[in-house]
């Protein structure tokens, strides 16, 4: 019976455009709790204090869902054949964020639609779902439901597609059939720590928040420290992820909402740093970029042309 509902249940999830779906049971997150801790304690998470403030529950997830049985991971796919230019004077843009909408409302508007179906396959289902802003850790459940591996650059890597997809996060209070994890690939490569122009992967399978450029273009409200190059990049950062040898297989998303906006797509420097709050609150409205506010743009935009 289960294995009819597990069945059925991955089915969806695929036909829903999710390029995996990896079940694992709903307990508590021993290891990757502790190493969360150790993180926390060490002050890698830099600014971030929400994530202290929701320890507990980032490695329970009864205390997300009381009943919850089972934890469906999902990935979904964002990159595109797009390149980045290559020329010095234009300011790069994670590839997640070019798009005309944010990744948040893409993937919640699928796992609504997905869940709603799910509880209704069976009388009694109840979910609840997350992608990347919940207190759960999303890629330990992707780990353990055999969606990739933790790569050294800390990104879930499928053996497959590479790592260039988000992942969601969907609690169900009812048991399902197991996958299992698959083998960690990276083995002797260390091409990311190598390549990470700032040092932030301090560790192999380690990062510090404070000296990634991801954190510090995105996450960071304040000055960005004088010592970090930004390497080129004003919103977020992909090298660890584009000089890993498991994204060469090119898999690119289906979804025209992740190819690039053409207003900010490869502009120069000058032309970036002419738009105006009116027009940074336009132009971004609804897409990742507005994370930043228009403060943090125009302090990256400084920031990238002092190197
Ligand atoms: C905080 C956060 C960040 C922080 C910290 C990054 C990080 N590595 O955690 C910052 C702001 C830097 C960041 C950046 C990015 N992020 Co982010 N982020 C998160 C968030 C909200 C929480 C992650 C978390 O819990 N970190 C805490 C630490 C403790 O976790 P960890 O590094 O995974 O720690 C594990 C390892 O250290 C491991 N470990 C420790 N020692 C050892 C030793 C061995 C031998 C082994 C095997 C393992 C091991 O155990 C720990 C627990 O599992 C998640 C969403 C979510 N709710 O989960 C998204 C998430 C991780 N981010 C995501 C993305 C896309 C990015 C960026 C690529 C965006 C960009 N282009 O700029 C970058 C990538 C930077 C990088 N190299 O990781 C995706 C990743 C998708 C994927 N394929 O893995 C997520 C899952 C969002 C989503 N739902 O899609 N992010
Ligand atoms: S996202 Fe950039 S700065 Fe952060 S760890 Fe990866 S290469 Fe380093
Ligand atoms: S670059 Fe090499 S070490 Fe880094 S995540 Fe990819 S395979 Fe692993």
């Amino acid at each position: 019976m289960q294995n009819d509902l597990t069945y059925l249940i991955r089915q969806k999830c695929l036909k829903a455009g999710f390029i995996k779906a990896g079940i694992s049971k709903a307990e508590e997150l021993k290891e990757e709790g502790m190493y969360l801790k150790e993180w926390l304690d060490e002050g890698r998470n830099a600014d971030m204090k929400w994530m202290n403030n929701t320890f507990e529950k980032r490695i329970d997830p009864k205390l997300v869902m009381e009943d919850v049985k089972s934890v469906i991971s999902l990935a979904y796919l964002y990159d595109t054949p797009v390149a980045h230019s290559e020329s010095k004077d234009i300011p790069k843009i994670s590839r997640y964020a070019w798009g005309e909408r944010d990744y948040h409302k893409i993937i919640k508007g699928k796992l609504k639609l997905l869940c709603k179906e799910v509880e209704e396959m069976q009388e009694g289902i109840k979910t609840r779902f997350y992608v990347d802003d919940g207190p759960v850790m999303d890629k330990a459940w992707a780990v353990r439901s055999g969606i990739g591996w933790l790569g050294k650059n800390t990104n879930v890597i499928n053996p497959e597609f590479g790592s260039f997809f988000f992942l969601a996060t969907i609690l169900i209070n009812t048991e399902l059939d197991y996958d299992k994890p698959v083998d960690d690939l990276c083995r002797g490569c260390s091409i990311c720590i190598n390549e990470c122009p700032t040092g932030a992967i301090y560790d192999e399978y380690r990062i510090d928040a404070n000296l990634c450029i991801s954190y510090q273009t995105i996450e960071n409200r304040n000055d960005i420290p004088e010592d970090i190059d930004l390497s080129g990049w004003i919103f977020g950062c992909d090298i660890c992820q584009d000089v890993c040898p498991f994204n060469d297989n090119k898999f690119f998303t289906t979804d025209p909402q992740f190819f690039p906006k053409k207003e900010i797509f490869n502009k120069t420097h000058s032309e970036l740093s002419d738009i105006s709050e009116e027009q940074f609150n336009r132009i971004f409205e609804g897409t990742p970029v507005r994370r930043t506010k228009y403060k943090g743009w125009v302090r990256n935009l400084k920031k990238f042309k002092q190197v």
